[in-house]
């Protein structure tokens, strides 16, 4: 699919300031593409496509899941989860793309998994640090991007799990256990 037409369709599912967020990521993803040596294509459509179901009625999504028999953790830890998986879901059927590293890096773009993919980690790295970003510790996050992947995943990663704890919210296992392999990897 050309950047162009899929711009368009992302365009007309999201409000501007995600729309911008998404141009953001999409920025941010190629050139991290560039460095770290992922395909041009699919890295373009899995930015472009990250955040498609970000606006769908919670009610849709939760049923999405259930009826596609995705994980019922899902339905547990906050509907802030639930774009990512429902969104790969849609759009596999509403937009029609197939190629399953796209639809993984829209899958685990919030929580991350273990053993993630190149096109993974820099979907996931550009959704934190695009430049519309300005929370604290993203200016860490980007400089780190630059240099090593790994590292700046495991201080995002780090970072959104301390989030979620003084926010007394849950953690969702695929989070942890993106974290914990990074950094057992590190280790041994
Ligand atoms: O969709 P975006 O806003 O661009 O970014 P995102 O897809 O990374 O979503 C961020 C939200 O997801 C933020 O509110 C924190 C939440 N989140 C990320 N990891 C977890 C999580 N929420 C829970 N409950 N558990 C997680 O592991
Ligand atoms: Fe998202
Ligand atoms: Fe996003």
């Amino acid at each position: 699919m050309e950047r162009d037409s899929a711009l368009q369709i992302i365009q007309s599912q999201l409000p501007e300031k995600r729309y911008i967020h998404t141009v953001g990521v999409l920025e941010t993803a190629v050139l991290l593409a560039e460095k770290y040596k992922v395909e041009r294509e699919k890295i373009e459509l899995a930015a472009i496509f990250h955040d498609y179901a970000k606006y769908r009625p919670i009610a849709e999504m939760k049923l999405i899941v259930s009826e596609q028999k995705m994980s019922d953790k899902l339905l547990s830890y906050g509907s802030e989860l639930l774009h990512a998986p429902v969104g790969a879901y849609l759009v596999q059927k509403e937009v029609g793309i197939d190629d399953e590293d796209v639809l993984d890096g829209i899958r685990y773009h919030t929580t991350g998994r273990a053993n993630m993919t190149l096109l993974e980690k820099i979907i996931y790295i550009s959704d934190y640090i695009e430049p519309n970003r300005s929370f604290k510790g993203v200016e860490e996050v980007r400089k780190l991007a630059e240099k090593d992947l790994d590292q700046a995943l495991i201080t995002a990663i780090s970072n959104t799990i301390q989030f979620l704890v003084k926010k007394r919210q849950p953690v969702f296992p695929d989070t942890l256990a993106a974290y914990n392999h990074l950094i057992l990897k590190e280790e041994f």
